[in-house]
């Protein structure tokens, strides 16, 4: 009896169908597992926007490798459920439970190296923001289960060669509408800028810090009259800014 209660523990724990970014890639060009991230080793979101952990996940796999990208460059974040992919063959919730309705987002820091820069005390930026589709009721979280856990965006043409950290957000919003329960997904990425532009950003943000609980991207009812997740088909904006345009 005592094992088959912790079995079923186990399945209810193997439910919550959450996720981690894992694998970058540059004009499709895959990275081995975890090279250049900064990742958590286990799945569990964030849900309190003043955590540390909120930057860049609670960092378990730290590489030092650094990815070296040219501004204008396809860039490739790879979600998976656990880390190396599905929890088990056939996992319904790989890359992430179809619950997990939420948009995404990528910021870039700058530092002078990126293989040991802390995550902490950093200035962001955001540089590309996928949301969701009132005319076809599609969130960014629908589009990367639909690409097999890739979420893909150009790195802006105008950023100025040097190292940065790379933070992707993927941000579920299926239990956001109490305080508290919306769930943050992140692991940063460790790149050089070997060529571009010369952007400056004129205003840069603390995270954590540039969230509050309260905020109407983040305490948000998505269930619409229908029952379903479609927001009323309303727009809908991530939190923070609008990502920087060249
Ligand atoms: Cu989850």
């Amino acid at each position: 009896m005592k094992y088959a209660a912790a079995s079923a523990l186990g399945l209810a724990a193997l439910a919550h169908g959450h996720a981690i970014f894992q694998v970058i890639s540059v004009n499709g060009d895959e990275a081995p597992l975890l090279s250049g991230l900064r990742a958590p080793g286990i799945n569990n979101p964030v849900e309190d926007v003043t955590s540390p952990a909120l930057t860049c996940g609670l960092v378990t796999h730290q590489s030092t490798d650094v990815i070296e990208v040219e501004a204008g460059d396809s860039i490739g974040a790879w979600y998976q459920h656990v880390i190396g992919g599905a929890q088990f063959p056939g996992d319904p919730d790989n890359p992430i439970a179809a619950s997990h309705k939420g948009p995404i987002t990528a910021w870039l820091a700058r530092v002078d190296d990126a293989a040991t820069a802390p995550t902490q005390g950093q200035e962001w930026f955001k540089v590309a923001e996928d949301n969701f589709d009132t005319s076809t009721g599609t969130w960014a979280v629908d589009t990367l289960i639909a690409q097999d856990g890739w979420f893909y965006f150009d790195l802006p043409a105008c950023i100025a060669p040097g190292d940065y950290l790379l933070r992707v957000e993927l941000l579920a919003l299926h239990s956001a509408y109490a305080r508290g329960g919306a769930q943050f997904y992140t692991s940063c990425a460790n790149i050089r800028v070997t060529s571009g532009g010369d952007f400056e950003p004129s205003q840069t943000y603390a995270i954590p810090g540039v969230y509050d609980a309260s905020d109407p991207s983040i305490q948000i009812m998505i269930y619409g009259s229908s029952g379903k997740p479609d927001n009323n088909l309303q727009p809908y904006q991530a939190p923070g800014p609008r990502p920087i345009t060249c």
